[in-house]
């Protein structure tokens, strides 16, 4: 939302995002690392193991700068071309890896010098959970809008009835691409299954009859690259299409949420979108905003 509405990031943000993408990189190898040997995948290459071991020894830094990050970057680039932590990473529905790794390890050799500026698009693919309850207003076409961000995570669940007075709208990210993963929370929930329950209890809540609520089936990026290589039917039974058809995958995602829904009046409000894609996000925030507005014409003009 900032990026396209031209809200730049000033330097003391940019600064915390680098420390974000490193730290994100750094415990992403060491999650790697302990795949490997628990899954007993040999190394290609054995001297990796002094590798590893430097690696592993990082445990999290909120002051990691450029010079300490780069003393690592000979060794994650001989660990991410090392088979045995492709392995690992290839069986990484297995265990608990952020979606972002590969592309930062793709680009070590961009983000593993001491001149290094977080883009925009690494900024966009850093991964930090939203803890509490964040607003920040955006200016859109001079009007003001206030966006609400809270976090998905279970422990954070009970902050939102804090954020739902007042408000005109609410934004459901959804991923529609973890229908072949568990929950970090407790390793066992299917991350889909979560979803559509949580989307249930919102969508039927009466407090928000008069709230327009859009649900965003995202990641359609990673959506596209998981449907060429893993059959939904094996995690949804009830899938009849055909598993290796995105189109029949996004339709089976979109009933699935919206068979949730106890008032059948009114058409669901979705959009499918890819968060990382300024230009998609550009496209569909146009269309989220004219619901929005249309939607609550009456209650403005009457303010
Ligand atoms: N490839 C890809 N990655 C995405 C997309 N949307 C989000 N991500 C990445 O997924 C990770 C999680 O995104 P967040 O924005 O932190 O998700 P969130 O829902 O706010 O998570 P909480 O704050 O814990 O509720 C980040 O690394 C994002 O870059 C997408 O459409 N495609
Ligand atoms: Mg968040």
């Amino acid at each position: 939302m900032r990026i396209i509405h031209g809200q730049e990031f000033d330097d003391d943000q940019v600064r915390e995002y680098r420390t974000v993408i490193y730290n994100n990189i750094l415990k992403g190898m060491r999650v790697l690392i302990d795949a490997r040997q628990k899954l007993n995948i040999p190394w290609e290459d054995e001297s990796c193991v002094k590798d590893a071991t430097t690696v592993f020894d990082f445990s999290g830094s909120t002051k990691l700068d450029q010079s300490m990050f780069c003393d690592y970057v000979d060794s994650l680039k001989k660990l991410w071309k090392d088979s045995g932590i492709r392995t690992a990473f290839d069986r990484r529905r297995e265990f608990q890896l952020g979606d972002s790794l590969k592309y930062f390890l793709d680009n070590i050799g961009r983000i593993g010098t001491i001149s290094y500026v977080p883009s925009k698009q690494d900024i966009l693919l850093a991964r930090k959970a939203t803890k509490g309850v964040i607003e920040h207003q955006i200016m859109i076409k001079g009007v003001p809008f206030m966006f609400i961000d809270v976090g998905g995570q279970r422990s954070q669940r009970q902050k939102w009835f804090q954020c739902f007075e007042g408000i005109t709208s609410i934004l459901f990210l959804a991923s529609a691409s973890e229908f072949d993963q568990v929950l970090m929370e407790d390793r066992k929930t299917n991350r889909l299954v979560e979803s559509c329950n949580i989307f249930e209890t919102i969508i039927n809540n009466r407090s928000f009859a008069s709230v327009s609520i859009i649900l965003f089936l995202n990641k359609m990026d990673l959506l596209q690259e998981k449907v060429a290589a893993v059959n939904i039917s094996q995690y949804f039974p009830e899938f009849k299409g055909d598993p290796s058809s995105l189109d029949d995958v996004k339709r089976f995602l979109c009933d699935l949420f919206d068979s949730r829904r106890r008032e059948r009046g009114k058409p669901l409000f979705h959009h499918f979108t890819t968060a990382i894609d300024t230009e998609n996000i550009k496209h569909v925030f146009q269309d989220v905003k004219d619901t929005i507005l249309h939607d609550n014409l009456r209650t403005l003009m009457f303010q």
